[in-house]
């Protein structure tokens, strides 16, 4: 059953249709029905983690274990989830519409999967699923990394306790989230080491705060945006809007004319909401709001 108010559907429709120049920003909200938590409310907490605590170059540098521990539990998670409608339908957006250009926060492989074409994906924060070196000094990367895990050692544990578990493929694998799981102990050796220096721990290949977005990518959108200089229509979906230089093209795309359309659980996460005042605001799940403003 639709929920989008008809006349706000037929509002933001007819614009779409005229428009020429679209963006949308994609965040953690959008992946969230596909059983994927976000970073910022409830879901945001990794054991007795704040999630964005543990996307930063100084978590790594002091406890790269449990750093790894996390994303090699995501990356599975990841891998194991489905992209879902949303997904689909900015793949065919993207397929259909010409100078349509989608940037996205999320590291998840989400997008990618539902075929939207890479050459208007541009991946703000890396993926989960490229790995580099961490020594400053070795320029050691790899994309397209799917092992899981990537190491023995990050191997999520069963439970082995279960009766009704005769093999390991019907093994319970525990929720290594949940704080009361016991985290199996990790030496150093054990984790990814690059082939490149032999020397550095590899690391995910994501943008932890306080590092700079992928150089290419933001060259990519600033050739897209100086090219005719206006944007008709920016779609943000699933992002509180907290998080720069990736809140800042909102505002961007507003000075150079565009309109903001918002969709968001939750009317009253500023500034994912406030500050778009007086365009479109649609309220619900993106997975199903997404295909129904789109179609
Ligand atoms: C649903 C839903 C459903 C739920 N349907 N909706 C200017 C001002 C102030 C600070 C800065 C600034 N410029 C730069 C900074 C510093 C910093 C920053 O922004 N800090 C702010 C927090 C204040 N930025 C940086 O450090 C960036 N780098 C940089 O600026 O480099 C230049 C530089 C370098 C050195 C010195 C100085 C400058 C890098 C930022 C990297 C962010 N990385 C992370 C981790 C990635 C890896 C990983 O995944 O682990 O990216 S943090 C995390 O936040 C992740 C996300 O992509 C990002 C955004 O989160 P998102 O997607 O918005 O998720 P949530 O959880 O916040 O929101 C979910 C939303 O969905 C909510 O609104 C829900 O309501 C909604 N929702 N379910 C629809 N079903
Ligand atoms: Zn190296």
């Amino acid at each position: 059953r639709p929920i989008v108010p008809p006349a706000d559907l037929e509002s933001f429709q007819a614009h779409l249709n005229r428009s020429t120049r679209i963006l949308a920003l994609l965040g953690a909200g959008l992946s969230a029905s596909s059983g994927l938590p976000t970073f910022r409310g409830a879901g945001g907490l990794w054991r007795t983690h704040d999630a964005v605590q543990l996307a930063t170059p100084s978590a790594f540098s002091r406890d790269p274990g449990l750093v790894w521990q996390f994303y090699s539990y995501r990356r599975h998670m990841a891998l194991q989830a489905k992209p879902n409608p949303a997904h689909y339908a900015l793949a065919e957006l993207a397929k259909r519409k010409e100078g349509f250009m989608t940037l996205s926060q999320n590291v998840d492989g989400l997008s990618p999967r539902a075929g939207h074409p890479a050459s208007t994906l541009k991946l703000l924060h890396g993926s989960l699923f490229d790995v580099k070196c961490s020594d400053f000094f070795c320029s050691y990367s790899e994309t397209a990394n799917y092992t899981d895990p990537i190491v023995p050692a990050l191997q999520i544990p069963t439970d082995e306790s279960d009766p009704t578990t005769t093999s390991a493929l019907q093994a319970r694998e525990l929720d290594i989230s949940d704080s009361n799981v016991l985290l199996p102990e990790l030496a150093i050796r054990d984790l990814p080491r690059c082939p490149n220096c032999k020397k550095g721990l590899l690391r995910p290949g994501v943008v932890w705060f306080g590092e700079m977005l992928p150089t290419a990518v933001l060259n990519d959108i600033d050739r897209w945006i100086t090219e005719s200089n206006t944007i008709d229509l920016i779609i943000v979906i699933g992002t509180s809007a907290r998080v720069y230089p990736a809140a800042g093209y909102v505002d961007l795309a507003r000075s150079k004319g565009a309109r903001v359309a918002v969709v968001n659980v939750d009317r009253d996460d500023e500034p994912a909401s406030g500050m778009y005042q007086g365009d479109w605001f649609f309220e619900g799940d993106a997975a199903q709001i997404v295909p129904e403003i789109l179609k």
